[in-house]
């Protein structure tokens, strides 16, 4: 692998994954299609990450605080980590900036076609002490019996957008690239690379390439913002239930979305609000007490004359 230059464009001999600034959508699109993964650096001022960052612990304490209450889309995945979904809205509704910036878009127009969506937000937390995570991938190939799953573009890329700066102290990802076109994937991690990644930078993966957290050994958290984008015929059912609230994005965040951005984030659903409780209570009238529901019906049709 020859990662390039951020700085020049031109190839670099370092061990470790290629790495490319806003203007190379193109390399970085060819290396994620060779490697499985690549890194996007300087898309965002430190600045406006700790911003977030803030605004994160300040909504969802549990990403930051082991001890503090987690929310009811956050779960526990491995020893001391966790993943959960992150409402875009309120404090939280600058996060659909970092999902607008125009080398990221590019690179995703590139890799999965114009016609992508955002799947999934959230936030994946280590905390000290978490210790190596399982090699996996995000999901399994498509048609996983045939040869052909191994050859076929992406259909789903994972990026990861870091809280703080990611070290061997507090555990970056490790990859095996490659792994992605292969149907077997090794259990073994030979061959590994990771890389350090700056507030600012971001990782973006092919669900299907083998990988894994490393260990947080520093004294403090580390939490990384994760969206999914695929292609518009997939969805994820590997890592979600079926009606999970993967990507909710309130008005505050809808309105800054770019007009001709808009059919990426098709999927997102609104914050819960007195419309969508009374569709809930509605929905659960006519599916449980059916005769209440007729009644109340009968009821809301009397013209006014009658009442
Ligand atoms: O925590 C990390 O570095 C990677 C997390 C991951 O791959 C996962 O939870 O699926």
């Amino acid at each position: 692998m020859l990662p390039k230059n951020v700085a020049s464009g031109r190839a670099e001999m370092t061990a470790g994954i290629s790495r490319f600034g806003g203007e190379a959508a193109d390399d970085a699109a060819e290396a994620l299609s060779r490697d499985g993964v690549v890194a996007l650096e300087g898309l965002w001022p430190a600045q406006r990450i700790d911003e977030l960052a803030l605004a994160l612990r300040q909504s969802i304490p549990g990403a930051f605080d082991t001890r503090a209450p987690l929310p009811e889309d956050i779960w526990v995945v491995g020893t001391k980590r966790i993943n959960g979904l992150v409402p875009i809205a309120g404090r939280m509704a600058g996060c659909i900036d970092l999902l607008q910036n125009p080398a990221l878009l590019a690179l995703l127009d590139k890799a999965l076609g114009n016609n992508w969506v955002y799947e999934s937000f959230g936030v994946i937390s280590s905390f000290p002490g978490s210790t190596v995570q399982k090699l996996h991938s995000d999901s399994p190939h498509l048609f996983e019996d045939k040869t052909i799953a191994a050859m076929l573009p992406p259909f789903a890329l994972t990026i990861s957008i870091p809280l703080v700066d990611v070290d061997e102290v507090n555990g970056s990802t490790e990859f095996l690239p490659g792994t992605h076109r292969i149907l077997q994937s090794p259990d073994s991690a030979d061959g590994s690379v990771w890389n350090a990644v700056l507030r600012g930078n971001c990782m973006i993966w092919d669900f299907r390439v083998r990988h894994r957290g490393q260990p947080n050994s520093s004294a403090e958290p580390r939490p990384m913002f994760y969206a999914t984008a695929c292609r518009a015929f997939w969805q994820d059912s590997t890592n979600f239930v079926p009606d999970a609230r993967k990507l909710v994005i309130g008005r505050d965040a809808r309105a800054r979305i770019a007009a001709d951005r808009h059919r990426h984030f098709a999927r997102a659903r609104p914050m819960p609000g007195v419309v969508s409780a009374a569709q809930t209570f509605n929905r659960l009238v006519r599916w449980y007490a059916p005769r209440f529901h007729r009644a109340l019906r009968r009821l809301a049709r009397r013209p006014e004359t009658a009442l």
